[in-house]
Formats: C-alpha cells, structure tokens, sequence
C-alpha cells in the first residue's frame, strides 16, 4: 500500500516528460495518489491528455495563473470531479528569456519585473487562496524553488528574485493556513534538464560547474525531487510546514567553488 493512498492532488507545470512535474507525478502515482493535471496552453492539451492516461486520470484542465479568473474557474471545473482534495503542486514559473541572460542592471525592466513575480511567485498563493475551502484537513501544497534565491547565479537575474519571494510566501501560507491543518513547503533543486532550464543562458557550463562540485557525485534526477515531493504531501511529513527542501546533492552546504577534490 503506497503511502499516498486516498491522496487527490492536483499537479502544474507538466510540459513534457522531462518536466520535474512529471517526476513528483510518477512518484505521487506510484504511492497511490489519484492526480489531476493542469495544461496552460491549448496546444499541448493532447500531450498532458496522453500523461494523465498513463496516471490513470481523467481530469485535465485548462489553467493559465497569469489571470485570476482562469484559476479561479479551473478550481470551479476540479469541483465538478473532487469536491474536496488533499492539495495541489505547483511547478510554474515563468519569465522572458531575454531576462535570462546578460548582465542584471542592464536586461531588467519593470514590465518583466511584475510578470516574473506574478507568475512565479503570487500565483501560488493565488491558488491557495481560490482553492482554500476545498482542501481537507492534513492537506499539503507545495512549490518549486532554486538556490538563485539566496546566492548569485550569472544569468538566472530576476528570476532569482521571484524565487525569495516564492520561498516567503511559502512561510507566510504556512503560517497563515497552518490552524487549517494545511502545510505548505518548498523544494530547491539543483539544476534538472528541462524546456525552462534550457533557456538560461550559459545553463550547459553552470550545470558541469554544479556536478563537478557537489558532495553527492549522482546527478538529481526528477524522480529524486518527485519522491522527495510525494513525503512531503503524505502524511508522513505531517510536521514539517514553511521549509525549503533542497534536493540538490548538497550543493547548497558548499562555502566555496572549485573541485574539492583538488584542495
Ligand atoms: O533546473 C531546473 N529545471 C529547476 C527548476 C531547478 C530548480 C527549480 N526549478 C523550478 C522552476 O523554476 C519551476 O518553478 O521547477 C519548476 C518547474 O520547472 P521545470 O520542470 O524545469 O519546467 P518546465 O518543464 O518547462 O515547466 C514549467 C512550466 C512552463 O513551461 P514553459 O516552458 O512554457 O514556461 O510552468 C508553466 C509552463 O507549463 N507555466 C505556466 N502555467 C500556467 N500558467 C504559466 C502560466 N502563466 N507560465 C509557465
């Protein structure tokens, strides 16, 4: 018996098979979660179709979080399959690329300023807040962090702030939905391949920097981050709310660059 048995959780940001979404979905799946899938653009409704098959859903529904209506009416759609659930994962973000590479002061601009934090910060809690009286007591929800949001990654950018806002948010939801027996939590992966990924600039050099150097010499896969992402929205982590996670193969403990095994 799968420690996610009689678990309904609702997943984002599934846009291919390599999306980190994918992997807390098969991890969910695996330990007994029903799942429902969002899809933001109408285009790829077949794909996430063809991913919900395979976890044996049958509720996929159209959700772009730039606009408060849309989340609104896709909670108003999930309604119509679960009247109750037990949390939801989102695994969105977003900003220009041409905020994702070159030098800070001189790509940032406040229209991409407002939209990276709108879409990656405020539509978690924007969620929460349209879904609030649908969840079951000892529900979980949790967001997709990343370590630009406490040290200077090059090129990641405003992308870095969006992020130390989505990991306070993270500890004001947990602190404001708390007395509802609702937790909320982050996960910070180390970098992962994926269609987001690849358009910061210079990924493919940052990304053998990370391996060369973290303690643990495996690479962090989407199923690591999925299985780490199913605990924390079983009831085995009923005690753990407003954390950030870091699935990073110790990156984060690092106080400095270079091969440590040179030194
Ligand atoms: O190295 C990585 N891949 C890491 C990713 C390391 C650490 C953290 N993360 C985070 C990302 O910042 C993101 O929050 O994990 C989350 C998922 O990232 P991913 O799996 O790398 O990304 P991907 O498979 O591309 O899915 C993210 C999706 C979007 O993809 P695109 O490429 O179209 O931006 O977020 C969704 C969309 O499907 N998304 C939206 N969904 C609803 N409404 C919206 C929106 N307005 N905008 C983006």
């Amino acid at each position: 018996m799968g420690f996610m048995k009689n678990k309904s959780i609702l997943i984002t940001g599934i846009l291919s098979n390599r999306s980190i979404a994918y992997g807390i979905a098969k991890s969910m799946y695996r330990e007994g979660a029903r799942l429902a899938f969002t899809y933001q653009n109408k285009k790829s409704f077949n794909r996430i179709k063809k991913f919900a098959d395979k976890f044996q859903s049958d509720i996929v529904l159209y959700c772009d979080v730039s606009k408060d209506d849309n989340i609104n009416s896709m909670f108003n759609e999930l309604s119509k399959f679960w009247t109750n659930f037990d949390g939801f994962v989102h695994s969105i973000a977003y900003v220009d690329k041409n905020q994702l590479f070159g030098n800070y002061i001189d790509v940032i601009n406040k229209n991409d300023f407002n939209i990276s934090h709108e879409i990656s910060s405020y539509s978690f809690v924007a969620m929460a807040k349209s879904c609030k009286d649908m969840l079951n007591k000892n529900s979980a929800l949790l967001t997709l962090t990343y370590i630009g949001s406490k040290k200077v990654i090059p090129n990641y950018n405003v992308m870095g702030l969006a992020k130390a806002s989505l990991e306070t948010n993270t500890k004001y939801m947990a602190f404001s939905l708390g007395p509802f027996g609702i937790r909320v939590n982050a996960i910070s992966p180390g970098p992962i391949y994926t269609l987001s990924s690849s358009s910061i600039g210079n990924f493919k050099k940052m990304f053998s920097y990370y391996n060369k150097i973290k303690p643990l010499s495996k690479k962090v896969t989407i199923e690591d981050v999925g299985n780490v992402a199913a605990f924390l929205c079983s009831d085995l982590a009923s005690g753990i709310t407003g954390e950030i996670i870091h699935v990073d193969g110790g990156f984060n403990i690092l106080g400095t660059g270079g091969d440590l095994n040179n030194f």
